[in-house]
Protein backbone atom coordinates (compact mmCIF):
# COMPACT_ATOMS: atom_id res chain seq x y z
CA UNK A 1 0.00 0.00 0.00
CA UNK A 2 1.34 3.51 -0.82
CA UNK A 3 2.75 5.81 2.28
CA UNK A 4 0.91 8.56 3.48
CA UNK A 5 2.77 11.63 4.43
CA UNK A 6 2.46 11.62 7.97
CA UNK A 7 3.77 8.15 8.27
CA UNK A 8 7.04 9.73 6.68
CA UNK A 9 9.58 10.97 8.98
CA UNK A 10 11.07 14.49 8.12
CA UNK A 11 8.69 14.94 5.07
CA UNK A 12 7.65 18.90 4.71
CA UNK A 13 3.77 18.86 5.67
CA UNK A 14 2.63 19.74 2.41
CA UNK A 15 -0.75 21.21 1.52
CA UNK A 16 -2.27 22.36 -1.72
CA UNK A 17 -5.39 24.51 -3.20
CA UNK A 18 -6.85 23.86 -6.14
CA UNK A 19 -5.20 25.50 -9.27
CA UNK A 20 -7.41 27.60 -10.18
CA UNK A 21 -8.66 28.71 -13.65
CA UNK A 22 -7.59 32.17 -14.37
CA UNK A 23 -10.40 32.73 -17.27
CA UNK A 24 -11.70 35.40 -14.77
CA UNK A 25 -10.39 37.66 -11.34
CA UNK A 26 -10.57 35.13 -8.27
CA UNK A 27 -13.73 36.11 -6.01
CA UNK A 28 -15.15 35.17 -2.73
CA UNK A 29 -15.00 31.01 -3.35
CA UNK A 30 -11.00 31.26 -4.60
CA UNK A 31 -10.32 33.62 -1.64
CA UNK A 32 -12.56 31.09 1.03
CA UNK A 33 -10.24 27.88 -0.09
CA UNK A 34 -6.69 29.91 -0.11
CA UNK A 35 -7.06 31.57 3.18
CA UNK A 36 -8.02 28.13 4.74
CA UNK A 37 -4.74 26.44 3.42
CA UNK A 38 -2.98 29.85 4.51
CA UNK A 39 -4.29 29.39 8.57
CA UNK A 40 -3.50 25.50 8.41
CA UNK A 41 0.33 25.90 7.18
CA UNK A 42 1.08 28.77 9.22
CA UNK A 43 -1.11 27.03 12.40
CA UNK A 44 1.85 23.56 11.47
CA UNK A 45 4.31 26.75 11.00
CA UNK A 46 3.74 27.39 14.42
CA UNK A 47 4.06 23.85 15.68
CA UNK A 48 7.17 24.17 14.36
CA UNK A 49 7.08 21.75 11.67
CA UNK A 50 8.39 21.90 8.22
CA UNK A 51 6.01 23.11 5.98
CA UNK A 52 5.01 23.81 1.90
CA UNK A 53 2.09 25.56 0.67
CA UNK A 54 1.33 25.55 -2.62
CA UNK A 55 -0.98 27.36 -4.90
CA UNK A 56 -0.98 28.28 -8.59
CA UNK A 57 -3.21 28.85 -11.84
CA UNK A 58 -4.67 26.26 -14.21
CA UNK A 59 -4.01 27.80 -17.80
CA UNK A 60 -4.99 25.19 -20.12
CA UNK A 61 -7.81 24.03 -22.12
CA UNK A 62 -10.83 25.18 -23.92
CA UNK A 63 -12.49 27.62 -21.09
CA UNK A 64 -8.99 29.72 -21.04
CA UNK A 65 -8.88 29.33 -25.06
CA UNK A 66 -12.42 30.48 -25.88
CA UNK A 67 -11.89 33.41 -22.84
CA UNK A 68 -8.85 34.84 -24.55
CA UNK A 69 -10.28 34.66 -27.75
CA UNK A 70 -13.21 36.77 -26.56
CA UNK A 71 -10.70 39.28 -25.44
CA UNK A 72 -9.25 39.58 -28.62
CA UNK A 73 -5.65 38.16 -27.07
CA UNK A 74 -3.49 34.89 -27.21
CA UNK A 75 -4.21 32.48 -24.24
CA UNK A 76 -1.00 32.88 -22.55
CA UNK A 77 -1.30 36.89 -22.50
CA UNK A 78 -4.44 36.85 -21.18
CA UNK A 79 -3.30 34.25 -18.49
CA UNK A 80 0.07 36.57 -18.22
CA UNK A 81 -2.14 39.62 -17.34
CA UNK A 82 -4.44 38.15 -15.03
CA UNK A 83 -1.83 36.29 -12.95
CA UNK A 84 0.04 39.58 -12.51
CA UNK A 85 -2.83 41.88 -12.38
CA UNK A 86 -5.35 39.74 -10.05
CA UNK A 87 -4.36 36.67 -8.63
CA UNK A 88 -0.94 37.38 -7.07
CA UNK A 89 -2.04 40.73 -5.90
CA UNK A 90 -5.37 39.47 -4.09
CA UNK A 91 -3.26 36.77 -2.59
CA UNK A 92 -0.63 39.27 -1.31
CA UNK A 93 -3.23 41.69 0.15
CA UNK A 94 -4.74 38.31 1.89
CA UNK A 95 -1.18 37.80 3.24
CA UNK A 96 -1.04 34.65 1.80
CA UNK A 97 2.33 32.91 2.37
CA UNK A 98 2.46 30.29 -0.38
CA UNK A 99 6.19 28.69 -0.73
CA UNK A 100 5.40 28.88 -4.48
CA UNK A 101 2.53 29.33 -7.28
CA UNK A 102 2.88 27.38 -10.09
CA UNK A 103 1.36 28.21 -13.38
CA UNK A 104 0.55 25.41 -15.76
CA UNK A 105 2.13 27.06 -18.68
CA UNK A 106 5.64 27.24 -17.57
CA UNK A 107 8.33 24.49 -18.76
CA UNK A 108 9.12 23.18 -15.58
CA UNK A 109 5.02 21.72 -15.24
CA UNK A 110 4.60 20.99 -18.80
CA UNK A 111 8.04 18.77 -19.38
CA UNK A 112 6.97 17.01 -16.36
CA UNK A 113 3.91 16.19 -17.66
CA UNK A 114 4.86 14.84 -21.21
CA UNK A 115 6.70 12.39 -19.40
CA UNK A 116 4.10 11.36 -17.01
CA UNK A 117 1.76 10.63 -19.59
CA UNK A 118 4.23 9.10 -21.61
CA UNK A 119 5.67 6.70 -18.47
CA UNK A 120 1.78 5.65 -18.57
CA UNK A 121 1.90 5.23 -22.15
CA UNK A 122 5.15 3.20 -22.24
CA UNK A 123 3.29 0.71 -18.98
CA UNK A 124 0.22 0.27 -20.87
CA UNK A 125 -2.19 2.18 -18.87
CA UNK A 126 -3.06 3.99 -21.94
CA UNK A 127 -4.93 3.27 -25.34
CA UNK A 128 -6.36 4.93 -28.00
CA UNK A 129 -10.46 5.18 -28.79
CA UNK A 130 -13.20 7.33 -29.80
CA UNK A 131 -15.77 9.27 -27.27
CA UNK A 132 -19.01 10.87 -27.82
CA UNK A 133 -20.64 12.34 -24.86
CA UNK A 134 -22.19 15.70 -23.49
CA UNK A 135 -19.22 17.79 -22.23
CA UNK A 136 -18.94 20.98 -19.99
CA UNK A 137 -16.75 23.42 -20.80
CA UNK A 138 -17.31 25.51 -17.23
CA UNK A 139 -16.31 22.00 -15.81
CA UNK A 140 -13.99 20.92 -18.58
CA UNK A 141 -15.73 17.83 -18.01
CA UNK A 142 -17.77 15.16 -19.58
CA UNK A 143 -21.02 14.48 -18.17
CA UNK A 144 -23.07 11.53 -17.91
CA UNK A 145 -26.67 11.53 -19.24
CA UNK A 146 -28.29 10.96 -15.70
CA UNK A 147 -26.65 13.99 -14.33
CA UNK A 148 -28.27 16.61 -16.66
CA UNK A 149 -30.84 18.65 -16.14
CA UNK A 150 -33.48 19.92 -18.55
CA UNK A 151 -33.13 23.70 -19.58
CA UNK A 152 -35.89 25.75 -19.25
CA UNK A 153 -36.67 29.93 -20.32
CA UNK A 154 -33.88 30.25 -22.69
CA UNK A 155 -32.57 26.62 -22.62
CA UNK A 156 -35.51 25.18 -22.93
CA UNK A 157 -35.39 22.06 -25.17
CA UNK A 158 -31.19 21.96 -23.78
CA UNK A 159 -29.48 19.67 -21.39
CA UNK A 160 -27.67 21.47 -18.96
CA UNK A 161 -24.44 21.10 -16.71
CA UNK A 162 -25.88 20.81 -12.96
CA UNK A 163 -23.14 22.64 -11.56
CA UNK A 164 -22.53 25.88 -14.10
CA UNK A 165 -26.41 25.48 -15.35
CA UNK A 166 -25.35 26.15 -18.71
CA UNK A 167 -25.91 23.80 -21.99
CA UNK A 168 -23.44 21.27 -22.08
CA UNK A 169 -21.97 20.81 -25.91
CA UNK A 170 -22.04 17.56 -27.63
CA UNK A 171 -18.12 16.05 -28.44
CA UNK A 172 -17.28 13.45 -30.85
CA UNK A 173 -13.76 12.93 -30.59
CA UNK A 174 -10.92 10.52 -31.08
CA UNK A 175 -9.08 9.96 -27.74
CA UNK A 176 -6.77 8.86 -25.85
CA UNK A 177 -7.86 6.95 -22.58
CA UNK A 178 -6.76 6.03 -19.58
CA UNK A 179 -8.01 2.38 -17.93
CA UNK A 180 -9.47 4.33 -14.87
CA UNK A 181 -11.88 1.34 -14.31
CA UNK A 182 -9.14 -1.15 -13.56
CA UNK A 183 -8.58 1.30 -10.67
CA UNK A 184 -11.86 0.94 -9.10
CA UNK A 185 -11.26 -1.81 -6.47
CA UNK A 186 -8.03 -0.29 -5.22
CA UNK A 187 -9.69 2.63 -4.58
CA UNK A 188 -11.93 1.43 -2.85
CA UNK A 189 -9.76 -0.36 -0.66
CA UNK A 190 -7.55 2.31 0.38
CA UNK A 191 -10.94 4.57 1.18
CA UNK A 192 -11.46 1.52 3.44
CA UNK A 193 -8.37 1.52 5.14
CA UNK A 194 -7.77 5.42 5.40
CA UNK A 195 -11.19 5.91 6.42
CA UNK A 196 -9.29 10.01 6.84
CA UNK A 197 -8.60 9.84 3.25
CA UNK A 198 -11.43 12.12 2.04
CA UNK A 199 -13.01 14.80 4.80
CA UNK A 200 -15.84 15.76 5.32
CA UNK A 201 -17.86 12.48 6.25
CA UNK A 202 -20.60 13.15 3.55
CA UNK A 203 -18.22 13.53 0.75
CA UNK A 204 -16.40 10.34 1.52
CA UNK A 205 -19.86 8.76 1.28
CA UNK A 206 -20.67 10.60 -2.48
CA UNK A 207 -17.14 9.27 -3.79
CA UNK A 208 -17.30 5.62 -2.13
CA UNK A 209 -20.99 5.21 -3.76
CA UNK A 210 -19.51 6.64 -6.93
CA UNK A 211 -16.72 4.15 -7.43
CA UNK A 212 -19.00 1.25 -6.41
CA UNK A 213 -20.97 2.26 -9.25
CA UNK A 214 -17.94 1.48 -11.18
CA UNK A 215 -15.43 3.48 -13.09
CA UNK A 216 -15.53 4.18 -17.05
CA UNK A 217 -12.32 4.98 -18.25
CA UNK A 218 -11.16 8.26 -18.53
CA UNK A 219 -10.16 10.43 -22.17
CA UNK A 220 -7.04 11.98 -21.40
CA UNK A 221 -6.71 13.92 -24.49
CA UNK A 222 -8.25 16.43 -27.04
CA UNK A 223 -7.93 17.01 -30.59
CA UNK A 224 -9.95 19.45 -31.83
CA UNK A 225 -8.01 22.33 -30.27
CA UNK A 226 -4.41 22.59 -29.16
CA UNK A 227 -4.51 24.99 -26.07
CA UNK A 228 -2.71 22.65 -24.16
CA UNK A 229 0.55 20.15 -23.68
CA UNK A 230 1.11 18.21 -26.75
CA UNK A 231 0.28 14.46 -26.11
CA UNK A 232 4.55 13.15 -26.83
CA UNK A 233 3.71 10.38 -29.08
CA UNK A 234 0.90 12.27 -31.08
CA UNK A 235 0.99 15.84 -31.02
CA UNK A 236 -2.25 16.04 -32.67
CA UNK A 237 -3.66 15.60 -29.12
CA UNK A 238 -3.28 17.81 -26.12
CA UNK A 239 -3.44 16.33 -22.53
CA UNK A 240 -6.76 16.73 -20.93
CA UNK A 241 -6.86 19.57 -18.85
CA UNK A 242 -7.07 17.65 -15.77
CA UNK A 243 -4.80 15.35 -15.80
CA UNK A 244 -2.28 18.37 -16.67
CA UNK A 245 -3.88 20.18 -13.69
CA UNK A 246 -3.77 17.58 -10.78
CA UNK A 247 0.11 17.27 -11.65
CA UNK A 248 0.94 20.37 -10.70
CA UNK A 249 0.84 18.82 -7.15
CA UNK A 250 3.75 16.70 -8.54
CA UNK A 251 5.62 18.69 -10.79
CA UNK A 252 5.92 21.79 -8.60
CA UNK A 253 7.92 19.93 -5.86
CA UNK A 254 10.42 18.37 -7.90
CA UNK A 255 8.30 15.10 -9.43
CA UNK A 256 11.17 13.90 -12.51
CA UNK A 257 13.25 16.91 -11.63
CA UNK A 258 14.52 16.97 -8.48
CA UNK A 259 14.27 13.50 -6.74
CA UNK A 260 15.35 14.67 -3.15
CA UNK A 261 13.13 17.63 -3.02
CA UNK A 262 10.16 15.68 -4.43
CA UNK A 263 10.73 13.20 -1.71
CA UNK A 264 10.94 15.40 1.32
CA UNK A 265 7.50 16.94 -0.15
CA UNK A 266 5.49 14.78 -2.35
CA UNK A 267 2.94 13.42 -1.63
CA UNK A 268 0.53 15.80 -0.28
CA UNK A 269 -0.76 15.95 3.58
CA UNK A 270 -3.29 17.56 2.74
CA UNK A 271 -5.18 18.44 -0.59
CA UNK A 272 -7.46 21.26 -0.21
CA UNK A 273 -10.51 21.41 -2.56
CA UNK A 274 -13.92 22.60 -3.51
CA UNK A 275 -16.72 19.74 -3.52
CA UNK A 276 -17.36 20.96 -6.88
CA UNK A 277 -13.64 19.08 -7.77
CA UNK A 278 -13.64 16.30 -5.41
CA UNK A 279 -13.99 13.32 -7.57
CA UNK A 280 -10.90 14.60 -9.68
CA UNK A 281 -8.97 14.73 -6.49
CA UNK A 282 -10.34 11.50 -4.67
CA UNK A 283 -10.47 9.11 -7.41
CA UNK A 284 -8.73 10.70 -10.93
CA UNK A 285 -5.70 11.78 -9.12
CA UNK A 286 -5.28 8.75 -6.68
CA UNK A 287 -5.73 6.41 -9.68
CA UNK A 288 -3.32 8.08 -11.55
CA UNK A 289 -0.78 7.75 -8.78
CA UNK A 290 -1.40 4.08 -8.53
CA UNK A 291 -0.50 3.54 -12.52
CA UNK A 292 2.75 4.83 -12.16
CA UNK A 293 3.55 3.66 -8.77
CA UNK A 294 3.85 6.96 -6.13
CA UNK A 295 2.51 7.59 -3.40
CA UNK A 296 -0.82 8.55 -2.37
CA UNK A 297 -2.05 11.83 -0.49
CA UNK A 298 -3.04 11.73 2.90
CA UNK A 299 -5.86 13.81 2.41
CA UNK A 300 -8.63 15.31 0.69
CA UNK A 301 -10.49 17.86 2.43
CA UNK A 302 -13.71 19.37 0.30
CA UNK A 303 -15.08 22.42 1.75
CA UNK A 304 -18.80 23.63 0.95
CA UNK A 305 -20.01 26.18 -1.16
CA UNK A 306 -20.16 29.79 -0.54
CA UNK A 307 -23.65 30.16 -1.57
CA UNK A 308 -25.43 33.19 -3.06
CA UNK A 309 -29.53 33.06 -3.59
CA UNK A 310 -29.24 29.49 -2.90
CA UNK A 311 -26.80 28.24 -6.05
CA UNK A 312 -22.99 27.74 -5.69
CA UNK A 313 -21.46 31.49 -6.02
CA UNK A 314 -19.51 31.65 -9.36
CA UNK A 315 -17.99 34.02 -11.68
CA UNK A 316 -21.14 34.36 -13.68
CA UNK A 317 -23.23 34.42 -10.30
CA UNK A 318 -21.58 36.55 -8.03
CA UNK A 319 -22.65 38.44 -4.87
CA UNK A 320 -21.49 41.34 -6.72
CA UNK A 321 -18.94 41.91 -3.68
CA UNK A 322 -15.12 41.03 -4.36
CA UNK A 323 -12.95 40.55 -1.63
CA UNK A 324 -11.47 43.70 -1.86
CA UNK A 325 -14.40 45.78 -0.66
CA UNK A 326 -14.96 43.47 2.44
CA UNK A 327 -11.34 43.89 3.24
CA UNK A 328 -12.20 47.87 3.15
CA UNK A 329 -14.84 47.78 5.31
CA UNK A 330 -13.80 44.88 7.73
CA UNK A 331 -9.71 45.04 7.21
CA UNK A 332 -7.89 41.86 5.97
CA UNK A 333 -7.92 40.41 9.18
CA UNK A 334 -11.48 40.28 10.11
CA UNK A 335 -11.83 39.18 6.65
CA UNK A 336 -9.56 36.22 6.90
CA UNK A 337 -11.11 35.15 10.10
CA UNK A 338 -14.77 35.71 9.68
CA UNK A 339 -15.79 33.27 6.67
CA UNK A 340 -13.55 30.47 8.55
CA UNK A 341 -15.46 31.51 12.13
CA UNK A 342 -18.84 31.56 10.53
CA UNK A 343 -18.74 28.30 8.14
CA UNK A 344 -18.39 25.27 9.51
CA UNK A 345 -15.61 23.73 7.19
CA UNK A 346 -16.91 21.36 4.56
CA UNK A 347 -20.49 22.84 4.90
CA UNK A 348 -21.92 25.24 2.79
CA UNK A 349 -22.67 28.41 4.17
CA UNK A 350 -24.08 31.85 3.28
CA UNK A 351 -22.18 35.55 3.30
CA UNK A 352 -24.06 37.93 4.45
CA UNK A 353 -22.86 41.54 5.21
CA UNK A 354 -25.68 42.04 8.43
CA UNK A 355 -23.54 38.44 9.64
CA UNK A 356 -20.47 39.93 9.36
CA UNK A 357 -20.78 43.05 10.75
CA UNK A 358 -22.48 41.41 13.57
CA UNK A 359 -20.11 39.04 14.34
CA UNK A 360 -17.03 41.37 13.70
CA UNK A 361 -18.67 44.15 16.34
CA UNK A 362 -19.40 41.25 19.24
CA UNK A 363 -16.07 38.85 18.86
CA UNK A 364 -13.54 41.12 17.41
CA UNK A 365 -14.04 44.59 18.83
CA UNK A 366 -16.21 43.66 22.13
CA UNK A 367 -14.64 40.80 23.07
CA UNK A 368 -11.22 40.78 21.73
CA UNK A 369 -10.09 44.51 20.97
CA UNK A 370 -11.81 46.05 23.92
CA UNK A 371 -10.25 43.38 26.27
CA UNK A 372 -6.86 44.06 24.35
CA UNK A 373 -7.27 47.83 25.15
CA UNK A 374 -8.75 47.83 28.32
CA UNK A 375 -5.93 45.74 30.01
CA UNK A 376 -3.06 48.34 28.15
CA UNK A 377 -4.48 50.93 29.45
CA UNK A 378 -5.09 49.88 32.91
CA UNK A 379 -1.08 48.52 32.94
CA UNK A 380 -0.85 52.66 31.58
CA UNK A 381 -3.01 53.64 34.46
CA UNK A 382 -2.17 52.18 37.28
CA UNK A 383 1.48 50.77 36.57
CA UNK A 384 3.23 53.26 34.47
CA UNK A 385 3.04 50.78 31.70
CA UNK A 386 5.26 48.48 33.34
CA UNK A 387 3.96 44.34 33.82
CA UNK A 388 3.87 43.97 37.57
CA UNK A 389 4.00 41.04 39.66
CA UNK A 390 1.27 38.44 40.05
CA UNK A 391 2.30 37.97 43.66
CA UNK A 392 -1.13 37.11 44.82
CA UNK A 393 -2.91 34.23 42.48
CA UNK A 394 -5.52 31.95 43.40
CA UNK A 395 -8.26 30.01 42.34
CA UNK A 396 -9.74 32.61 40.29
CA UNK A 397 -6.22 32.89 38.17
CA UNK A 398 -5.89 28.83 38.23
CA UNK A 399 -9.43 28.99 36.45
CA UNK A 400 -7.78 31.35 33.31
CA UNK A 401 -4.68 28.90 33.65
CA UNK A 402 -6.82 25.96 33.51
CA UNK A 403 -9.36 27.58 30.46
CA UNK A 404 -6.12 28.34 28.46
CA UNK A 405 -4.81 24.67 28.73
CA UNK A 406 -7.98 23.48 27.13
CA UNK A 407 -8.22 26.23 24.55
CA UNK A 408 -4.22 25.57 23.30
CA UNK A 409 -5.06 21.80 23.49
CA UNK A 410 -8.99 22.02 21.72
CA UNK A 411 -7.40 24.75 19.24
CA UNK A 412 -4.89 22.84 18.18
CA UNK A 413 -6.43 19.25 17.80
CA UNK A 414 -8.99 20.88 15.96
CA UNK A 415 -7.14 22.95 13.79
CA UNK A 416 -4.06 20.87 13.13
CA UNK A 417 -5.79 17.76 12.81
CA UNK A 418 -9.39 18.03 11.89
CA UNK A 419 -8.97 21.23 10.01
CA UNK A 420 -11.97 22.50 11.49
CA UNK A 421 -11.22 25.89 11.88
CA UNK A 422 -14.47 27.30 13.12
CA UNK A 423 -14.30 24.65 16.21
CA UNK A 424 -10.83 25.93 17.18
CA UNK A 425 -11.07 29.16 16.41
CA UNK A 426 -14.11 29.07 18.61
CA UNK A 427 -12.17 27.60 20.92
CA UNK A 428 -9.47 30.52 21.63
CA UNK A 429 -12.47 32.87 21.47
CA UNK A 430 -14.32 31.11 24.61
CA UNK A 431 -11.04 31.50 26.30
CA UNK A 432 -11.15 35.70 25.36
CA UNK A 433 -15.01 35.25 26.81
CA UNK A 434 -13.64 33.48 30.29
CA UNK A 435 -10.88 36.50 30.71
CA UNK A 436 -13.82 39.10 30.05
CA UNK A 437 -15.98 37.04 33.24
CA UNK A 438 -13.00 36.95 34.99
CA UNK A 439 -12.10 40.86 34.81
CA UNK A 440 -15.53 41.97 35.41
CA UNK A 441 -15.52 39.60 38.58
CA UNK A 442 -12.04 40.79 39.73
CA UNK A 443 -13.17 44.63 38.31
CA UNK A 444 -9.54 45.86 38.69
CA UNK A 445 -10.78 49.49 38.31
CA UNK A 446 -12.62 48.98 41.95
CA UNK A 447 -9.54 47.07 43.59
CA UNK A 448 -7.55 50.17 42.54
CA UNK A 449 -8.88 52.32 44.40
CA UNK A 450 -7.42 50.63 47.75
CA UNK A 451 -4.23 51.43 48.31
CA UNK A 452 -3.52 49.18 50.59
CA UNK A 453 -0.63 46.57 50.08
CA UNK A 454 -3.03 43.32 49.86
CA UNK A 455 -5.26 45.63 46.97
CA UNK A 456 -1.90 46.84 45.24
CA UNK A 457 -0.68 43.08 44.87
CA UNK A 458 -4.26 41.56 43.59
CA UNK A 459 -4.11 44.18 41.03
CA UNK A 460 -1.02 43.79 39.62
CA UNK A 461 -2.22 39.94 40.13
CA UNK A 462 -5.00 40.30 37.82
CA UNK A 463 -3.26 42.62 35.29
CA UNK A 464 -0.64 40.27 34.99
CA UNK A 465 -3.47 37.45 34.63
CA UNK A 466 -5.11 39.25 31.46
CA UNK A 467 -2.18 40.44 30.10
CA UNK A 468 -0.18 37.27 30.15
CA UNK A 469 -3.66 36.19 28.81
CA UNK A 470 -3.76 37.82 25.84
CA UNK A 471 -0.32 36.84 24.83
CA UNK A 472 -1.36 33.68 24.29
CA UNK A 473 -4.05 34.67 22.38
CA UNK A 474 -1.90 36.40 20.16
CA UNK A 475 0.04 33.42 19.47
CA UNK A 476 -3.11 31.25 18.64
CA UNK A 477 -4.67 33.60 16.95
CA UNK A 478 -1.63 34.39 14.66
CA UNK A 479 -2.04 31.89 11.87
CA UNK A 480 -5.74 33.37 11.30
CA UNK A 481 -5.02 36.81 11.89
CA UNK A 482 -1.55 37.69 11.67
CA UNK A 483 -1.06 41.55 11.49
CA UNK A 484 -3.72 41.90 14.64
CA UNK A 485 -1.49 39.43 16.23
CA UNK A 486 1.51 41.52 15.64
CA UNK A 487 -0.19 44.54 17.10
CA UNK A 488 -0.94 43.25 20.07
CA UNK A 489 2.25 41.45 20.71
CA UNK A 490 3.91 45.14 20.37
CA UNK A 491 1.58 46.09 22.49
CA UNK A 492 2.49 43.71 25.16
CA UNK A 493 6.06 44.80 25.06
CA UNK A 494 6.07 41.03 23.94
CA UNK A 495 8.80 40.67 21.21
CA UNK A 496 12.41 41.67 22.39
CA UNK A 497 12.01 39.23 25.41
CA UNK A 498 10.17 36.25 23.64
CA UNK A 499 10.78 37.18 19.82
CA UNK A 500 8.31 37.44 16.79
CA UNK A 501 4.97 36.02 17.76
CA UNK A 502 4.76 34.21 14.52
CA UNK A 503 7.93 32.60 16.02
CA UNK A 504 6.05 31.05 19.06
CA UNK A 505 5.07 27.58 19.02
CA UNK A 506 1.22 26.52 19.23
CA UNK A 507 2.50 23.59 21.74
CA UNK A 508 4.23 26.00 24.21
CA UNK A 509 1.15 28.46 24.16
CA UNK A 510 -0.86 27.38 27.40
CA UNK A 511 3.36 27.17 29.45
CA UNK A 512 2.33 30.34 31.88
CA UNK A 513 4.25 32.56 33.02
CA UNK A 514 6.18 33.91 29.67
CA UNK A 515 5.45 37.65 29.29
CA UNK A 516 7.64 38.72 31.46
CA UNK A 517 7.31 41.30 34.45
CA UNK A 518 8.93 44.29 33.32
CA UNK A 519 7.94 44.38 29.59
CA UNK A 520 6.62 47.77 28.89
CA UNK A 521 2.54 47.79 28.34
CA UNK A 522 1.88 50.34 25.69
CA UNK A 523 -1.78 51.43 24.48
CA UNK A 524 -1.01 50.32 21.02
CA UNK A 525 -3.41 50.73 17.72
CA UNK A 526 -6.89 49.53 18.16
CA UNK A 527 -7.22 46.19 16.77
CA UNK A 528 -10.60 45.99 15.30
CA UNK A 529 -11.98 49.92 14.83
CA UNK A 530 -15.83 50.89 15.04
CA UNK A 531 -17.42 49.74 11.80
CA UNK A 532 -19.00 53.09 11.11
CA UNK A 533 -15.32 55.07 11.72
CA UNK A 534 -14.39 53.04 8.43
CA UNK A 535 -16.06 53.69 5.83
O1 LIG B 1 -11.88 23.86 -10.64
N1 LIG B 1 -17.47 28.22 -2.56
O2 LIG B 1 -10.69 25.82 -10.84
P1 LIG B 1 -11.76 26.92 -10.39
C1 LIG B 1 -16.36 27.65 -2.07
N2 LIG B 1 -8.86 24.62 -12.28
N3 LIG B 1 -15.25 27.44 -2.79
C2 LIG B 1 -15.27 27.87 -4.06
C3 LIG B 1 -16.40 28.47 -4.65
C4 LIG B 1 -17.54 28.65 -3.82
N4 LIG B 1 -18.64 29.22 -4.27
N5 LIG B 1 -16.11 28.77 -5.93
C5 LIG B 1 -14.83 28.37 -6.14
C6 LIG B 1 -10.89 24.48 -10.98
N6 LIG B 1 -14.32 27.82 -5.02
C7 LIG B 1 -9.69 23.75 -11.53
C8 LIG B 1 -8.94 23.10 -10.39
S1 LIG B 1 -6.97 21.59 -9.40
C9 LIG B 1 -5.89 20.48 -10.02
C10 LIG B 1 -7.78 22.26 -10.79
C11 LIG B 1 -12.97 27.28 -4.85
O3 LIG B 1 -11.15 28.24 -10.74
C12 LIG B 1 -13.04 25.80 -4.47
O4 LIG B 1 -11.82 25.43 -3.89
O5 LIG B 1 -13.09 26.60 -10.92
C13 LIG B 1 -13.18 25.17 -5.85
O6 LIG B 1 -12.86 23.79 -5.87
C14 LIG B 1 -12.18 25.98 -6.64
O7 LIG B 1 -12.33 27.32 -6.12
C15 LIG B 1 -12.49 25.91 -8.13
O8 LIG B 1 -11.73 26.83 -8.81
Amino acid sequence: MAATGSEQGSKAYYVTTPIYYVNDAPHLGHAYTTVAGDVLTRWHRQRGEKVWYLTGTDEHGQKIMRTAEANGVSPLEWCDKLVEEAWKPLWEHLDIKNDDFIRTTEKRHTERVREFVQDLYDKGEIYQGGYEGPYCVGCEEYKTYGELLEGEGEFAGQKLCPIHRAPVEMLQEENYFFKLSEYGPKLLEHYEQHPEFIQPESARNEVVNFVRQGLEDLSISRSTFDWGVKVPWDDKHVIYVWIDALLNYATAVGYGSDQERFERTFPADVHLVGKDILRFHAVIWPAMLMANGLPLPGKIAANGWLMVGGEKMSKSNLTGISPQQLTEHFGVDAYRWYFLRAIAFGQDGSFSWEDFSARYTSELANDYGNLASRVAAMVGKYFGGTLPEAKAAGEAEQAVVDGLAKAVDEADRRIGEELDFSGGIAAVFDFVKQVNGYLTEQAPWKVAKDESPEAQARLATILYTAAESLRACAVLLNPVMPETSGKLWDSLGAEPHLGPVSEQRVGDAARWGQLPVGATVTKGAVLFPRLEEQK
